[in-house]
C-alpha cells in the first residue's frame, strides 16, 4: 500500500513537471491559425494615392458605415488605356506641331518674342500683340475681340506676368476654335459618317485643293475597309476627271463620270443614284470644279448640283464642305462668307497650312462664320490631312519647347505611377 502510495506521488510529481518546464505559457505558444492567417499573404498596405502627387501623406479615416471609400486606385488595364491615350495625344500633337512648323516659327515665334525677358506686364504689350495678330491673318475683328478681353483681365490685374498673357491668349484661341459640328453640339474633327452611304459635296474655288482632299480622305476610309465612290463634278476640264481617276486607282475607289463638258448636276445625281443603290458603298465624294465666289453663275450651278444630289437621295448632301487655302489669309475669309450664303456649310476643310507663316486665318475663320474647321491639310501626301481638334490644335500651337518638355516629364511620372 505504501509502495502503491509512492508510485502515485512520483507520478504526479511527473506529470506537473510536464506541465511547469515542459510546455510553454499560452501568450508564447504560437496560435494554430499563425501559419496561415491572411494578414501574412496581404502586401504591405499602398500608400495614400495623394502621396505620389506630393501631398503630405496622412493617415486614412476609416470611412463610416455605407460611405463610399475616397480613392479607389485604377485598375491596371484602366491605367494602361488611360497611358495609351496620353501616349496617342503626344504623337498627334507632335505630328500637328511639325505640319504647323511655318507658324509656329512665324506668328507664334512673333508673339512668344513679346515676353521674352519680360516679368512685369506693361499695357503697351496689347498693342504689339495686335500688330503680331493683324498680320498674322487673325483678322481686324478677331483681332480685336481678343485685344479687349485681354484688356479687361489686365484691369482687373488678373494678368500679373507673362506667363499669365501667354495663358490668356491660349485660352482665347481654344474659346474660339470650339465650333460644335452640328446643333446640339459635338467634336469637331473628322467627317460624320451616320448615313449609308454618307454623301459629301467638296466645293470651293479654283486650287485650293478639292481634288487632293477627296483623294486624301478616300485613302483614308479605305484603310479602314470602307466602300468608296467619287464623282467626278469637275466637267469643263478633261485633267480634273484624270486627276480624280488617278486617286481611284490608287485608292480602288469607284468612278463616276459623265460627259466632257456635260451637266455637273446630272453627274451629281447619278452618282448619288448609284451610290445609294450600292450596299457596299459607305462614303461618296462629288468633286466640283473650282469657281469664283464672286461670279453669281458660278454660284447658281453649285447651287444646282446641291439640288440634283437631294432630289437623287432626299437630305444628301450630308456634309458639304468648303476648301480653303491657308495661304491666301483674308481672301479666304471672303470666299468662305459668300460660299456659306449660298450653301448651307458643315465645314471647312483648310488646306496648305504647312506652307503659311501665319496661320491665324484659322482663328478668323472659325470666329467670324461660326463653322467647325474639320480638317487641316499639312502637305501634298495621302496622310497630310489631319482631323481638326480645338485642344490639339492649340496645344501645337501654343507649347513652348521647355513647356513640351516638362509636359513629358509630368506625364512620364504619372504614366508609371
Ligand atoms: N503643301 C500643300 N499642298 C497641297 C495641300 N492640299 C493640296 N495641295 C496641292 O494644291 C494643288 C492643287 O490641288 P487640287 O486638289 O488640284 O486643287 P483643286 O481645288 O481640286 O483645284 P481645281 O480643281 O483646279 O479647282 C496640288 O498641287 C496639291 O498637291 C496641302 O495641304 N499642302
Ligand atoms: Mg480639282
Amino acid at each position: 500500500m505504501t509502495t502503491l502510495l509512492i508510485v502515485l506521488v512520483i507520478a504526479a510529481l511527473a506529470i506537473g513537471g510536464y506541465f511547469v518546464l515542459g510546455r510553454k505559457p499560452p501568450e508564447l505558444q504560437p496560435a494554430p491559425e499563425d501559419k496561415e492567417s491572411p494578414k501574412k499573404k496581404l502586401p504591405p498596405p499602398a500608400p495614400p494615392v495623394t502621396a505620389k502627387l506630393g501631398a503630405p501623406a496622412s493617415t486614412p479615416t476609416p470611412p463610416k458605415p455605407g460611405e463610399a471609400l475616397k480613392s479607389v486606385p485604377p485598375a491596371a488595364d484602366e491605367r494602361a488605356a488611360k497611358k495609351a491615350a496620353r501616349a496617342r495625344a503626344k504623337r498627334d500633337v507632335a505630328g500637328m506641331k511639325k505640319g504647323l512648323a511655318a507658324t509656329r516659327g512665324g506668328f507664334m515665334a512673333r508673339l512668344s518674342a513679346l515676353f521674352t525677358g519680360k516679368k512685369e506686364i506693361d499695357p503697351a504689350i496689347l498693342e504689339e500683340i495686335e500688330e503680331v495678330l493683324l498680320t498674322s491673318d487673325v483678322g481686324v475683328k478677331t483681332t480685336q475681340t481678343i485685344i479687349e478681353r485681354l484688356r479687361e483681365q489686365l484691369s482687373k490685374n488678373e494678368l500679373s506676368d507673362s506667363d499669365a498673357v501667354w495663358r490668356a491668349l491660349r485660352a482665347e484661341a481654344s474659346r474660339i476654335l470650339e465650333v460644335p459640328t452640328h446643333a446640339g453640339g459635338g467634336e469637331t474633327g473628322g467627317l460624320r459618317l451616320e448615313q449609308k452611304p454618307t454623301v459629301v459635296l467638296m466645293v470651293g474655288v479654283n486650287g485650293v485643293g478639292k481634288t487632293t482632299t477627296i483623294g486624301k480622305l478616300a485613302t483614308k476610309l479605305k484603310s479602314e475597309k470602307k466602300g468608296v465612290i467619287l464623282a467626278a463634278g469637275d466637267t469643263f476640264r478633261a485633267a480634273a476627271v484624270q486627276q480624280l481617276e488617278v486617286w481611284a486607282e490608287r485608292t480602288g475607289s469607284q468612278v463616276v463620270k459623265g460627259k466632257e463638258g456635260g451637266d455637273p448636276g446630272a453627274v451629281a445625281f447619278d452618282a448619288t443614284t448609284k451610290a445609294a443603290a450600292d450596299p457596299t458603298c459607305d462614303v461618296l465624294f462629288i468633286d466640283t470644279a473650282g469657281r469664283l465666289h464672286t461670279k453669281a453663275p458660278l454660284m447658281d450651278e453649285i447651287k444646282k448640283v446641291k439640288k440634283s444630289i437631294d432630289k437623287a437621295m432626299p437630305g444628301a448632301p450630308h456634309e458639304t464642305l468648303l476648301v480653303l487655302d491657308a495661304t491666301t489669309g483674308q481672301n479666304a475669309l471672303n470666299q468662305a462668307a459668300l460660299f456659306k450664303e449660298a450653301l448651307d456649310l458643315t465645314g471647312i476643310v483648310l488646306t496648305k497650312l504647312d506652307g503659311t507663316a501665319k496661320g491665324g486665318i484659322v482663328l478668323a475663320i472659325a470666329d467670324a462664320l461660326q463653322i467647325p474647321v474639320r480638317y487641316v491639310g499639312l502637305g501634298e501626301k495621302a496622310d497630310d490631312l489631319r482631323e481638326f481638334y480645338a485642344d490639339e490644335f492649340v496645344e501645337a500651337l501654343f507649347s513652348r519647347e521647355e513647356e513640351a518638355t516638362s509636359a513629358i516629364s509630368a506625364d512620364g511620372a504619372q504614366a508609371s505611377a
